[in-house]
């Protein structure tokens, strides 16, 4: 047996985050095209249901997000997008033993939604917007920074790169030290390659199996390849229903490649297979000592 290691967590508020297995992020969409009734919005007592089942789960992580980044989706109004998600984040905070992360670009969502007990800001645009940086870092909450190429509407239409990895550190770089000169330290960063948003299929393979890559920053690495079309892709053209196997078979890879959070939409077929992988995990750290 080897000596313990050192243990790894994130301060998210209130509430301490240990990353010493893998933790699984719930998906919580308040957008209105993400549910079937064609309804305006999606209603509090719904997703306070669907965050309550999630946590059961094993999901430590719910993030909420009320901007669809679908390509080609209608860009949502700052007032729309406030509308929806803070009455979430309230309800959720209040009635679930989770960690609330909230998924936006948006300065005053930030801010409203950290007053409210949000954890964790997790920004598809890694806080370039205006404003972004200066609200994040007021929060005090740790931040998640996905890469992203273009922008959502056009952003799959011909990813390129002289080589993705190089390109994906460039922007890291210069993402980390504006966060650092912003007031947010490298320590209350995590990291995100951004699946699916301006890459192709052979940028999202070479990704996950090089996932590890991006630990070089000594941030936890979070990886979202759930359901994702990449997987439909990979299946021969499966619809969004039928990537169930596909997205745990990713979930399990990414955090064998070294991930600390995995964002997904089916909690528990995630984390039971999750717990076979911590278990050898933890038992080939305690070889190494
Ligand atoms: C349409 C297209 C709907 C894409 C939803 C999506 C990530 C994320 C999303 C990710 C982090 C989805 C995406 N993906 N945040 N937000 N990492 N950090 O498939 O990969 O859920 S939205």
């Amino acid at each position: 047996m080897g000596s313990p290691v050192m243990s790894s967590f994130l301060q998210c508020g209130t509430r301490p985050l240990s990353l010493d297995r893998p933790v699984v992020m719930g998906i919580l969409n308040v957008t209105p095209d993400s549910f079937s009734d064609g309804g305006r919005y999606i209603t509090l007592d719904s997703a306070l249901h669907q965050a309550v089942q999630m946590q059961a789960d094993g999901a430590q992580l719910i993030d909420i997000g009320a901007e669809s980044t679908r390509p080609g989706a209608t860009p949502v109004s700052l007032q729309e997008e406030l509308d929806r998600m803070l009455p979430v984040v309230e309800a959720v905070a209040r009635e679930v033993d989770a960690i609330i992360s909230i998924d936006t670009s948006s300065p005053q969502v930030m801010t409203g939604a950290a007053a409210l007990g949000a954890g964790l800001i997790n920004d598809v645009r890694a806080l370039q917007r205006p404003g972004a940086l200066a609200a994040a870092a007021s929060t005090g909450l740790p931040v998640c920074l996905m890469h992203m190429q273009g922008e959502p509407d056009t952003m799959q239409l011909q990813p390129r790169y002289e080589n993705v990895f190089a390109q994906l550190d460039a922007f890291f770089d210069a993402r980390i030290a504006a966060c650092e000169a912003a007031g947010i330290s490298k320590s209350r960063l995590l990291i995100d390659p951004g699946f699916g948003f301006g890459k192709s299929l052979a940028h999202n393979v070479a990704l996950l199996d090089g996932l590890a890559h991006f630990r070089r920053w000594g941030c936890p690495v979070l990886a979202g390849l759930s359901r994702k079309s990449m997987l439909g892709a990979l299946l021969g053209g499966a619809p969004v229903d039928q990537r169930l196997h596909a997205s745990v078979a990713a979930a399990v890879l990414s955090v064998m490649n070294g991930a600390a959070i995995v964002r997904v939409h089916d909690v528990k077929a995630t984390a039971d297979a999750l717990a076979v992988v911590s278990a050898v995990l933890r038992h080939r750290s305690q070889e190494a000592g």
